[in-house]
């Protein structure tokens, strides 16, 4: 980065400083990653420069000579991995892909039921201040009370009750597997098209670690950024008798010129994720869950649902006489990232709730495995009985900083 230093040594300070922080901690975000150096290349790319509005072979600049050929090859393989029918690849982010999809297959005003947010879905599911709450008519399920999990029997009674025009499944806090067949079979059962957000676990579907959704739903989302390992964006995958509608709520509906740079990245990643590596990878994430899991019920934490069948825990912190934010917060001082949550049926408000979130993603990717997990869980012990001994938070730190040298993450040389 030797012109952005030059130019702007105040962000490129920045940069560095972020670089290294990442490099020196324990990031168990369980929605971020660490991309390749080949995908950070990508997107940082001469692709900037260019507008494209449209899809290839039907623009509207001239000059597409090569931005077709990324995107036809971005698109087929997205196809090739997922085995859908169509792909489109241009969405900004999660957000705006669910967005088209709405925006593709409903009318202002129509039904859609998502799981609340509060109890793991997304803002995008139908949740009051999200546009999906607002210009949908939006009912919402939750996880049992007694299970912390989906109950299906519920889900089939609420859909044939309200009769949506669409269902969503999919979560950013929900640590069990989706039954998308069952989904789909209601969706079917009350004349609903099924979107399956698959955001979180797309890389947990390309390994074949979780069940995929495509069989079963009208169309498919998913950012590239999470368990995929690829760039910040997303994708719809569809079946080839949306393509036409989905497309055009992408663009020209929702967007303008598809950021061209992402769109190769997308493309990048997808070839890395059709690796046997990657296969590897994706078990490895779920086996280090299930391993931290345990470590972290030893420890006596507890754990909504009692453990995890993918990439994430979700932990209700009240037990251990502390709020989600504490813990996030002295976790974070000890060089260990994780995020505030809330948990399902949180007494607590979103800004200061009861749980922690925490996930195996980018840890994986630092090659990291069993062993490492149960000391992290040692160490997120050691911290929550010590909050607010600072001096045994930075001996913490220290620890963890000399793990991590010993583990050195993808697209980082410090
Ligand atoms: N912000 C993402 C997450 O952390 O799960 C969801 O969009």
């Amino acid at each position: 980065m030797r012109w952005l230093e030059k130019i702007d040594p105040e962000i490129y300070q920045l940069i560095k400083a972020e670089e290294r922080r990442q490099y020196e901690s324990i990031r168990l975000i369980p929605s971020e990653n660490y991309t390749s150096a080949a995908v950070m290349e990508a997107t940082g790319s001469v692709l900037t420069n260019k507008y494209s509005e449209g899809y290839p072979g039907k623009r509207y600049y001239e000059g597409q000579q090569y931005i077709d050929q990324i995107e036809n090859i971005a698109r087929e393989r997205a196809k090739n991995l997922f085995k859908a029918e169509h792909a489109n690849v241009q969405p900004y982010s999660g957000s705006p892909a669910n967005m088209a999809v709405y925006y593709a297959l409903l009318e202002p005003g129509d039904k859609i039921m998502g799981m609340s947010l509060p109890h793991g879905g997304h803002l995008t599911h139908g949740w009051k201040v999200s546009f999906s709450g607002r210009f949908y008519q939006s009912v919402q399920y939750t996880v049992s009370k007694e299970t912390g999990r989906l109950d299906y029997d519920q889900i089939r009674e609420m859909a044939k009750r309200e009769r949506p025009k669409l269902i969503v499944s999919g979560a950013t806090a929900y640590p069990r597997e989706f039954d998308f067949k069952a989904f789909g079979e209601i969706a079917q059962e009350v004349g609903a098209y099924f979107l399956a957000d698959i955001a979180h676990i797309a890389g947990l579907v390309v390994a074949g670690v979780h069940q995929s959704p495509i069989p079963y739903a009208d169309a498919v989302t998913t950012t590239t950024h999470k368990t995929l390992r690829g760039p910040r964006g997303a994708m719809i995958l569809c079946k080839a008798s949306h393509a036409n509608a989905i497309d055009r709520a992408v663009f020209p509906a929702l967007q303008g010129g598809p950021h061209n740079h992402t769109t190769a990245a997308i493309a990048v990643a997808l070839k890395e994720a059709s690796s046997p590596d990657f296969i590897e990878y994706g078990k490895q994430i779920v086996r280090n869950a299930k391993v931290l899991a345990e470590a972290l019920l030893e420890y006596g934490f507890s754990l909504i649902t009692g453990g995890t069948d993918n990439h994430l825990i979700l932990i209700d912190m009240t037990s251990k006489g502390v709020t989600g934010k504490q813990t996030a917060k002295a976790l974070d001082r000890a060089g260990i990232v994780v995020n505030y949550n809330t948990v399902p049926f949180d007494p607590r408000k979103p800004f200061d709730p009861s749980g922690i979130r925490l996930g195996t993603p980018s840890v994986t990717s630092r090659g990291m495995k069993e062993e490492e997990m149960r000391l992290i869980a040692r160490w997120i012990n050691e911290v929550v009985q010590n909050i607010g001994d600072e001096e045994r938070i930075q001996r913490i730190k220290n620890e963890v900083r000399e793990l991590c040298h010993h583990f050195p993450p993808p697209g980082i040389s410090l």
